[in-house]
């Protein structure tokens, strides 16, 4: 039987690119997300499994996680990916709706898809859990608070899961990427698309591909290297953003 993989947000950008990289390296992928329409056409391109998940809403982890120990019975890999950025607004101007979304998707999201995959992880005897944070995890910067509040939370999360699972056989590792080209920024900018055009500004960006050979490439490592933390950025990116 096949590892299985299972990866959230996988409708498009890095979390479809991961699929597809995934299924490539031999994984059974189950790809979770909340738009149906796009997450078949990439699950049957992938030749994976779509289920709809949307990671803000309990029941809704709680059935995905269901269909994957029932029709499944294994997990080997989780990736965290589903998350995102809402506004650009300063602490003195913050839009509290806009940044419960981005503390609920973000790192509320990643603990609950996490928690109710964790006996499973265990289980397989070799499991990983592979995070996409962000730059804004490591970097404080204009116009990115809210992020920067939520993405600093999605790192300090995977790096104590880490050290709770000491002694269990299960890998943990955060990929920070900086400026990808999917479809973050016009979700950012509600829509947008001018504002989110702007923000590659001369810089040309990571393909989403770029990150998911990343995400390949930890998840392939042999079972007693745990790559940690990895920050990947576009090579004229001077600064988060
Ligand atoms: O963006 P996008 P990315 N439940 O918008 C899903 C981080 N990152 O690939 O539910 C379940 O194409 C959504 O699916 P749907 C970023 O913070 C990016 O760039 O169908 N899924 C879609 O598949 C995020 O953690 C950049 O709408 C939910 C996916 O999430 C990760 O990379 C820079 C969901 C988002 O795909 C992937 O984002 C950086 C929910 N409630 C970090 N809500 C960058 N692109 O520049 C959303 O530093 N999704």
């Amino acid at each position: 039987p096949h590892p299985v993989a299972v990866v959230t947000g996988a409708s498009s950008g890095i979390g479809a690119a991961s699929a597809r990289a995934l299924s490539d390296a031999g994984y059974h992928v189950v790809l979770g997300a909340r738009r149906a329409d796009k997450l078949a056409e990439v699950a049957s391109a992938v030749g994976g499994t779509a289920v709809a998940l949307d990671v803000t809403d309990q029941a809704s982890v709680d059935a995905f996680v269901a269909r994957v120990r029932e029709d499944l019975g294994r997990c080997d890999v989780l990736v965290n990916n589903a998350g995102g950025a809402l506004g650009a607004d300063s602490v003195a101007e913050a839009n509290l709706d806009d940044w419960q979304w981005m503390y609920d998707v973000n790192v509320l999201g990643t603990v609950r898809v996490t928690q109710a995959l964790l006996p499973l992880l265990i289980g397989s005897g070799d499991g990983q859990v592979i995070t996409i944070g962000s730059v804004a995890a490591r970097e404080a910067y204009e116009g990115g608070a809210g992020y920067n509040a939520a993405k600093f939370g999605v790192a300090a999360l995977s790096r104590v899961l880490r050290i709770e699972l000491l002694g269990q056989p299960v890998r943990v590792c955060e990929i920070d990427p900086g400026m990808v080209e999917t479809e973050f920024s016009l979700v950012r900018f509600k829509g947008d698309a001018q504002k989110a055009a702007a923000v590659y500004d001369g810089v040309t960006p990571l393909s989403a591909e770029d990150v998911a050979e990343t995400v390949r490439w930890v998840a392939t490592r042999p079972a007693h290297v745990n790559i940690d933390q990895i920050l990947m950025l576009a090579r004229d990116q001077s600064s988060a953003k």
